[in-house]
């Protein structure tokens, strides 16, 4: 299997923590140059977007949520996904709350934006945390897709808090805390140090 994936990616992130967590054997290559608007790129990915999965037969998955759960699917034996159907759901709402309410802010935060509108992206980004930390707290000791999720964007709205000068992340000790004990787990902290490296790089060619 390939994974097309970019080291700073928060969404590229989560399934190569995933592929570590479960120990598969899968190429992680970069996207064609001309991404993202190369023609043979989008016959891959439509939305031209990364990550995407290359299966060994051609076939093709995409949407990095997705990707997940295909993952956990396919490869059951290290699960990453708990065994009750709620504890399981509580996983799902962490991930959707990640890409429908944490990720979407931050993306605007990254391009140009007028004040107003920067403004706006922050409240949002902001509330969106606070609804995290009164999510988490009954979270287990074994790694889930939640945390394969969590933890990239934790470090992007890090990122993104330190280029604003805000701490984000650190006035909320719920959130804080279980950022340090996930930074602790090794296969995450394998890949939070690829998107430190990946975002050096960005920084200096730019
Ligand atoms: N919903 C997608 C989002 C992926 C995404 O937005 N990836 C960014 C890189 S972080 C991208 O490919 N951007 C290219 C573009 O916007 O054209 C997923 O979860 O995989």
């Amino acid at each position: 299997m390939q994974l097309i994936s970019l080291p700073v990616s928060p969404f590229a992130a989560r399934v190569r923590i995933a592929i570590r967590a479960k120990d598969l054997a899968v190429e992680i290559v970069p996207p064609p140059p001309g991404w993202p608007h190369d023609r043979g790129f989008r016959d891959i990915s439509p939305t031209g977007r990364v990550p995407v999965l290359i299966l060994d037969d051609g076939e093709v998955v995409g949407e990095s949520a997705v990707i997940l759960e295909f993952l956990e699917e396919m490869f059951p034996e290290r699960p990453l996904l708990p065994s009750h159907p709620l504890d399981r759901a509580r996983v799902r709402t962490l991930i959707r709350h990640a890409d429908l309410y944490l990720m979407p802010p931050m993306a605007g935060l990254a391009g140009p934006y007028e004040d107003r509108e920067g403004r706006k992206l922050v409240g949002q980004l902001v509330d969106a945390l606070e609804v995290l930390e009164g999510l988490l707290g009954d979270e287990g000791e074994d790694l889930t897709l939640a945390d394969c999720a969590l933890a990239p964007v934790l470090f992007a709205a890090e990122v993104t808090g330190r280029r604003l000068g805000l701490d984000l992340v650190g006035s909320l000790p719920t959130v804080a805390a279980y950022q340090a004990r996930i930074g602790e787990d090794e296969r995450v902290a394998a890949v939070l140090t690829e998107m430190s490296e990946g975002l050096r790089t960005l920084v200096q060619a730019t």
